[in-house]
């Protein structure tokens, strides 16, 4: 039986994402619901040629759902509960579950079998994160990873649909010659706002008391959590840059043992959802602007530390909106069909 799906914020950049992987990967259900604040109720949405009006979610949307893709935000907190309690299965975008030991933390290529312990929710990764384990896991089926450093490059969409356009404005009023008006970047909430448009800015989601943002404690935390592996020392750095869909990772990578650069290039080439561009000799090597659109993260870069014989460096490129958001959860559900556990 095809199961009757909802979406939650389905007209954010994320929800809007969801729809189009169902379209793209025929993923099958027998009813949709495009769910979203009071705000947007009543606009229409087409999906796979019909055309759905969106209602405001609210606990009693959730009855006779099957799986509940939720697109993030601080309404998961309220809603994915109510949904549980109504015998639906949340797949969640939002921070809210992810560290909660009741709650799986799923990168499908990386800890699939996590799934089955779910109790109604599962959580999806951040997507700096996400982009981080898809280039990493390979290296640490190798031999386990001890320490990371890692130096993000966040593309806008990360901070959703009004920091994209943010963007896009920015650069047009700069070109007129007109001044640029910040309103979202970094963070919306924040009472002071900084141009991203030909600027960089260190500064993603609050910081926290240790002097790093929450979103560098996320790479550190989930990144345990997934691997299964709270020994790992993750040092990371995350900057919003002015891209418009894919982040961009350089990262630094200790490993127990000694491992050459051809094994681990062919580790990363044989892991689903990861593909090698590296090809110094014909300029191959991942770029944001190309990975965009792309359900595959894109590892390049790949060399030996200059100093440590147990360390390599390299770069990897991810489209932020898919697999580092609504593509990862959508494997999620995918998996949960495949293999009966709806
Ligand atoms: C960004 N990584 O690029 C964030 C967006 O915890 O899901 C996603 C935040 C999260 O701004």
């Amino acid at each position: 039986k095809k199961p009757v799906v909802a979406i939650l914020g389905a007209t954010g950049a994320v929800g809007q994402e969801f729809i189009r992987l169902i379209e793209e990967r025929k993923f099958p259900y027998s009813a949709l619901k495009l769910l979203a604040s009071a705000r947007s109720v009543g606009k229409k949405m087409a999906v796979n040629g019909v055309e759905y009006a969106v209602e405001e979610a609210t606990a009693a949307s959730f009855a006779g759902v099957d799986i509940g893709l939720f697109a993030g935000g601080s309404i998961s907190k309220v809603l994915a509960p109510e949904a549980v309690q109504r015998g639906c299965v949340v797949i969640d975008n939002s921070s809210a579950f992810r560290m909660d030991p009741q709650v799986p933390l799923v990168v499908p290529e990386v800890n699939a079998a996590d799934i089955a312990l779910h109790k109604g929710i599962i959580a999806n990764p951040n997507c700096s994160t996400i982009i981080m384990l898809m280039a990493l896991k390979p290296i640490y089926d190798l031999s386990p990873i001890t320490k990371i450093v890692v130096s993000t490059y966040q593309a806008v969409s990360g901070a959703g649909k009004e920091a994209i356009e943010e963007l896009r404005e920015e650069v047009s009023a700069y070109m007129r010659g007109e001044p640029m008006m910040p309103k979202i970047l970094p963070t919306k909430s924040l009472p002071v706002h900084y141009p991203i448009a030909f600027n960089l800015i260190p500064h993603i989601d609050v910081f926290l008391d240790n002097a790093y943002s929450k979103e560098e404690m996320k790479m550190v935390h989930e990144t345990h959590k997934i691997l299964h592996d709270h020994t790992i020392a993750v040092s990371p750095t995350t900057v919003r840059v002015p891209v418009f869909r894919s982040h961009a990772e350089a990262i630094y990578a200790e490993t127990a043992t000694a491992l050459n650069v051809e094994d681990i290039r062919n580790a990363i080439q044989q892991f689903p959802g990861v593909q090698v561009q590296d090809d110094l000799e014909h300029m191959q090597y991942p770029m944001p602007l190309y990975t965009s659109e792309k359900y595959d993260c894109y590892v390049g870069r790949i060399r030996k530390d200059l100093f440590n014989p147990k360390a390599v460096n390299l770069w990897v490129s991810g489209d932020q909106i898919r697999k580092g958001a609504a593509l990862n959860a959508l494997q999620i559900a995918e998996y949960m069909l495949a293999h009966n556990m709806l």
